[in-house]
C-alpha cells in the first residue's frame, strides 16, 4: 500500500493530511512559465520533452503540491487524426481544417500514440525520476471524446458548441463513427501514459455541461466508458473532471472510474451522496476565489472541507482541487496560501 496521500485518497484510505492539487497548475499565472513562455510557443513547449518535464515541475517547486500533472494539452492528439491545430496568441486554438462534413469523419485517422504524441510519452519517463525523489505521484491526462469532437467540429473554443451539437443530430451514424474513432485515440493514448509512468489518469471533459442528459447518455456516455475501459488495462486509478454535469451526476457516476471531479455549482457533500462512497471525490472550489480577501477565500475553503467530512470523517477519498482550471491572472501568492492552508487543516 502506498503511503502517497494522493494515491491513497484515490484507494479511499485514511490520509495523513489532505492532498491538493490544481487543474492547469503550470501556465500563465506563474512567473517562472511566462518566462520561458516568451522564448518558446506553447506547442514547442508541449513537444520538446525537456521543456515539458521543467514546466511540470514549475508548480511543485513553488508550492507543496501533492501531484504532478504532465505538462502537455489535451488538443495535440487531434493531429495524430489529421487534423492541423495551432494556438494562436490571444485567440487559443485554431484547426485549419475542422470537421464540417461526413467525408472528413471518414478520413480521420487512428494512429498509435508511440507515432503522435510520443513527445509526450517522453516527457512522462523523463520527469518520473524527478518526481520520484521528491515523492510525489505524476497524473497523465487526455481530453475527453466529446470536449474533443467540439474544438475538432468548431476548430476553436466555442460558446454554445452549436456546429458539434447540428453535426451531431444531422449525421447520427457519422458522430457515432466520429465518438468512436475519438474513443480509442483517448483510450489508447491514456493507456500508454500509464505504460510510460502516469500513476494516476485524468480525462479532462470539460464542455460536456452544454449537453443536456439525455444527449449526454446517449450520443457521449458510451464513448467515455469505451476510452476508459482501454485505460484501465494500464491498472493505474482514473479520474473523471467535467462541469455544468451535476444535474446528470446520477448517469456521470456509473462510469468505471475511481473518482470524479465536480465543479463549484453544488455543495460537494450533496454531490458525494448522489455518486456514492465507492468512488473518491475531487473538487471544487471555484478559480474566482484565489482572487478574493483571504478571509473569503479561507471561509470558502473550510466549508469543502466541512461538507466531505459530513460524508466521511477522515475525509478519506476526498482531494481538494478547484473546480475547473486555474485562472491566468491568479496571485501566485494566494495559490501558496491555499495549499498551505489545506494541508494543515
Ligand atoms: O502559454 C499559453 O499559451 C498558455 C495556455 C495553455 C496552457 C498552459 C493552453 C492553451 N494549454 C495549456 C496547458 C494545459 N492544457 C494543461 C497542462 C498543464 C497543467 O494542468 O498544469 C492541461 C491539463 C490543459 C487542458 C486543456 N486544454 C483543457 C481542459 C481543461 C480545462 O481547463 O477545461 C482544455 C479545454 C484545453 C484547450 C485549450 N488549451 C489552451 C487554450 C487557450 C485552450 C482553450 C480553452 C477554451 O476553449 O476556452
Amino acid at each position: 500500500m502506498s503511503n502517497i496521500p494522493f494515491l491513497r485518497a484515490l484507494q479511499h484510505q485514511p490520509t495523513t493530511h489532505t492532498p491538493i492539487w490544481l487543474m492547469r497548475q503550470a501556465g500563465r499565472y506563474m512567473l517562472t512559465y511566462r518566462r520561458l513562455r516568451e522564448k518558446y510557443s506553447l506547442l514547442e513547449m508541449v513537444k520538446t520533452p525537456e521543456l515539458a518535464c521543467e514546466v511540470t515541475l514549475q508548480p511543485i517547486k513553488a508550492f507543496q503540491l501533492d501531484a504532478a500533472i504532465i505538462f502537455s494539452d489535451i488538443l495535440p492528439l487531434l493531429e495524430g487524426m489529421g487534423l492541423k491545430l495551432e494556438f494562436i496568441t490571444g485567440e487559443g486554438p485554431h484547426i485549419e481544417n475542422p470537421i464540417r462534413e461526413t467525408s472528413d469523419v471518414e478520413k480521420l485517422r487512428i494512429t498509435p500514440p508511440e507515432e503522435c504524441v510520443a513527445f509526450t510519452l517522453a516527457a512522462i519517463r523523463l520527469v518520473r525520476p524527478e518526481l520520484d525523489a521528491l515523492k510525489i505521484p505524476l497524473i497523465g491526462f487526455s481530453g475527453a471524446p466529446f470536449t474533443l469532437a467540439s474544438y475538432a467540429i468548431e476548430g476553436g473554443s466555442s460558446r454554445d458548441h452549436l456546429l458539434t451539437k447540428q453535426f451531431m443530430y444531422a449525421h447520427p451514424d457519422h458522430w457515432h463513427m466520429l465518438m468512436d474513432k475519438l474513443s480509442q485515440m483517448v483510450g489508447n493514448y491514456l493507456l500508454a501514459q500509464a505504460q510510460a509512468g502516469a500513476q494516476v489518469l485524468q480525462i479532462f471533459d470539460s464542455w460536456a455541461g452544454s449537453l443536456g442528459r439525455v444527449d449526454y447518455q446517449a450520443l457521449v456516455f458510451p464513448y467515455i466508458q469505451k476510452a476508459i475501459s482501454i485505460a484501465r488495462n494500464g491498472n493505474v486509478p482514473i479520474i473523471y473532471f467535467s462541469t455544468g454535469t451535476n444535474g446528470f451526476l446520477n448517469v456521470i457516476r456509473e462510469l468505471e472510474v475511481n473518482a470524479l471531479s465536480i465543479d463549484w455549482r453544488m455543495d460537494l457533500d450533496t454531490a458525494w451522496k448522489i455518486i456514492g462512497t465507492n468512488k473518491a471525490i475531487q473538487g471544487n472550489l471555484d478559480p474566482a476565489l484565489l482572487f478574493a480577501p483571504w478571509s473569503i477565500l479561507q471561509k470558502q475553503t473550510e466549508n469543502i472541507l466541512r461538507q466531505a467530512e459530513n460524508i466521511q470523517p477522515d475525509r478519506r477519498g476526498f482531494i481538494f482541487n478547484l473546480g475547473h482550471g486555474i485562472l491566468q491572472k491568479t496571485p501566485e501568492d494566494n495559490v501558496k496560501r491555499l495549499v498551505d492552508f489545506v494541508k494543515n487543516q
